[in-house]
Parts: structure tokens; sequence; C-alpha cells
């Protein structure tokens, strides 16, 4: 049985990653952080208890700016295969905490292969680097290869840019099996709530069901190449299962701007809309409404742009070309966008009317089950 070892495991892609690695027989140990709730809302359903004997999930206390916890726990695992997940991945957030995203994201991934040597496990342990597309930050080319020149434009890409030659620097030198997955954005019913397409499915679904008047968004022309977070998962595995180490490119090849995110998600409850105005002072109204089962008005203003959601320096258009990818590894996504955003939409209006219940019936009547 191979062992695995994935940092970040509380988050998005850790979640989908632990459930993908037991599903292929592995034992799955997460190194979690401390916080003062718990945290692990994501992976509950997957949680073994620890007086079960021959557990294949165990979760472990680390922080990747710890490095005592990072080392400890690699000697005592002696993972075959370690996904380096963890990050401050937010990376509006980046520019309010720099420093804190360089200690996490950049040195956070030395401190895990410098682990790795310094416990003699070169030989044993593959590494794979959660790398980003937003290290191609202002654009130079498109669409982006292996081969795209970097320009990073927050403190969250910089400090991704040194974990990615931190990542090939110990390759080279050490002969490391170390990789980066250089991931386009992908997304997931499970997706952090303050990233742009849950905030759009969960602020839709709140819409929907009466729960909330209208969006505030930043800008509505930035492009991602959105795709799903299992479908990406899965590659993550594939890159550590290659022949040889090296660094890919893994995306849909579609780009589409925020606005038509926004246009889809609506589309998903039978709401046309109609974009009035430019930069500022954009806004959207209800054009229409095909579900008679939501009671939105016409002609009601529901979307406006709020300053403060755009970026000190902004990343504009990203789209990935993973033919590397696809040709070598033989991976290919399963999800379009209509896909991920229809079961995003889904999941949240589930959540959404949970709530609606729960503010209409209160603690009292509130049946969790329901
Ligand atoms: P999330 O933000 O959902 O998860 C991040 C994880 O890192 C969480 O488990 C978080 O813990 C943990 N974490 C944060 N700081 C620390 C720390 N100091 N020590 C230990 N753990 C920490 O991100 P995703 O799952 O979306 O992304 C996974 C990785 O892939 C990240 O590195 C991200 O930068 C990268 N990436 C993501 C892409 C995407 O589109 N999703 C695209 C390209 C790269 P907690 O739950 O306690 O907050
Ligand atoms: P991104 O994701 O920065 O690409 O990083 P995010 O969803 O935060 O932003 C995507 C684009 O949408 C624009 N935008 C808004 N973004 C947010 N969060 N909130 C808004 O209200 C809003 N309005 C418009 C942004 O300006 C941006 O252009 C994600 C993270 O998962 C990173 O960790 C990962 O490395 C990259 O994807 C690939």
């Amino acid at each position: 049985m191979k062992v695995a070892l994935i940092t970040g495991v509380t988050g998005q892609d850790g979640a989908y990653l632990s459930e993908f690695l037991l599903g292929k027989g592995y034992i799955v140990h997460g190194l979690k952080r401390r916080s003062s709730q718990f945290n692990t809302d994501r992976i509950d359903h997957i949680y073994q208890d620890p007086h079960l004997k021959n557990r294949n999930f165990i979760l472990h206390y680390g922080d990747m700016t710890d490095s005592t916890s990072v080392i400890r726990l690699i000697q005592q695992i002696q993972p075959d295969e370690i996904y380096n997940l963890a990050a401050m991945s937010h990376v509006k957030v980046s520019f309010e905490i720099p420093e804190y995203t360089g200690n996490t994201d950049a040195l956070g991934v030395l401190r895990i292969l410098d682990a790795v040597r310094l416990l003699g496990l070169e030989k044993k342990t593959r590494v794979y680097q959660a790398s980003t597309s937003e290290l191609y930050g202002k654009v130079l080319e498109v669409p982006q290869t292996e081969k795209t020149p970097f320009y990073p434009r927050s403190p969250y890409a910089i400090a991704k840019m040194y974990g990615y030659w931190i990542t090939v620097n110990y390759r080279e030198a050490y002969g490391m099996f170390a990789c980066n997955g250089i991931l386009f954005n992908h997304e997931s019913p499970i997706r952090g709530e303050t990233f742009v397409t849950r905030k759009i499915t969960r602020a839709v679904s709140r819409i929907a069901l009466g729960l909330q008047d209208k969006i505030y968004l930043g800008n509505l022309d930035a492009r991602r190449d959105w795709g799903h977070a299992r479908d990406f998962v899965r590659m993550m595995w594939m890159i550590l299962q290659a022949e040889k180490p090296e660094d890919w490119v893994i995306a849909t090849g579609k780009s589409t701007s925020v606005r038509e995110f926004v246009k889809m998600s609506f589309g998903e409850i039978g709401v046309e809309l109609d974009f009035q105005g430019r930069g500022l002072e954009e806004k959207a109204f209800v054009k229409y409404c095909s579900n008679p089962d939501y009671q939105i008005e016409i002609g009601k203003e529901i979307l406006s742009i709020d300053p403060r959601y755009f970026r000190p320096a902004e990343v504009e258009l990203l789209v990935g070309d993973s033919s590397k990818a696809r040709e070598k590894l033989g991976w290919q996504p399963e999800f379009d966008l209509h896909d991920l955003i229809k079961e995003m939409m889904e999941s949240d209006l589930k959540l959404m009317r949970k709530e609606k219940y729960l503010n209409e019936v209160g603690f009292k009547t509130y049946n969790y089950y329901e």
C-alpha cells in the first residue's frame, strides 16, 4: 500500500484528493493546522476515529510555517508521495498579508523539500508542488504553456514563483522526483466562499430564495480558464506516476469572463440579465425570469460594481494549453464549465434552502436533517 501525505488536506483540493487516493487504496495522512473551531468540514465524511485500528486516513497537526512540525511528520510517516497543497491561496488577501503569504507559500515549499533531503528520502519520496497559472500574471503569450515566461502580479504569485523554482532546483540539484503542476483555476461546490465562482453561485442561490437583494463584484472583464477540481486532483496523482519528474500545465483550454460566469449562473435559475453601463458604473438588471418558483422582480437591479473587489494589480486573461499533459499522460477533463456551474448551483441552492428554513423557523423547530 502506498502512503501519501497531503498538506492543505482541509482545503478544496485536499478534500477531493484525499477521496481520490483512498479510492486508489492509499494510506492517506493529512497535515491540518490548528484553528479555534473545527476546520475539517470538507473531510468530515471520510474522518476516522483515532481509536480505530488499521486506519487509512490519519490527520496530524502541523503548519507550513513551522519547520519542526514538517520534518517530524515526514520522518514519522515516511511517505511515498507528498502533495504540497497548503497555501494562503487568496490572491487579493495576499496583498493584505504579504509576509505571511511568503512564509507559507514560498518557504513552506522549501521546508517540505529540505525535510525530504535531510531525512535521506530523496530516492523514495515523490513531491507534487501546487503551482499556479497566476505565475503567468501579465499576458505575455496566449494560450499559456510550460514554456511561457512568468510575470507574477501579486505577493501570492511571487511566493508561488519561489515555490516553483525551488521545486525545479531540488529536482536538478538532488535528483528528487519533484514536480510542479501549473494548475489553472479549478472550482467545485466546496470551493472557498470568497473566490469569485463560489461567491457568485452562493449569491445567485440566495437571490433566488429572497435571502439577498443583489451581488457586488469587482472586475467583470477578467477572464479565467475554469475547470472542475475533481478533474484536476486526478491529474496531480498522474503527475507523480509519470516516468520522469517534470512540470505540467493543467487547464481546460477555454477562457470565460467573470461577466459570462454571472450570466450562466443566473441562467441556471431561469433569469436573464441586462448589463448596462461600463467600468465602475456597470450594473445588471433582471430582464426575464422563466421560473415562477423564484419571485424575482423584472427590472430589478441585481448586480453592482464595488471597487473594493479590484486588485492593486490584476491578471486579466488566463487560458492554458495542456497539450503536453494530454499527449504524454493521457489526461482529459470530464467536466465542462456548464457541468461545473450546474453542480455548484444545485449544491448552493440546497444549502440556501436550509438557511432560509432556519431563518423562518429558528432553532426551536429546525430539523437539521430535513
Ligand atoms: P484552499 O484555500 O481551499 O486550501 C488551502 C489549504 O491550505 C487549506 O487546507 C488551509 O488550511 C491550508 N493552509 C493554509 N495555510 C496553511 C499553513 N500555514 N499551514 C498549514 N496549512 C495551511 O486552496 P485550494 O484547495 O483551492 O488549492 C490547493 C493548492 O493549490 C493551493 O496551494 C493553491 O494555492 C493551489 N492552486 C489552486 C488553484 C485553484 O484554482 N483552486 C489553482 C492553482 C493552484 P485551512 O483549511 O485551515 O484554512
Ligand atoms: P484567482 O481567483 O485570483 O484567479 O485565484 P478568484 O476567484 O479570487 O478571482 C478570479 C477573478 O475574478 C475577479 N473578480 C473577483 N474575485 C473575487 N474573489 N471576488 C470578487 O468579488 C470579484 N470580482 C471580480 C478577480 O479580480 C479575478 O480576476 C484562484 C486561487 O484559487 C489561487 O489560489 C489560484 O492559484 C488561482 O485561482 C489559479
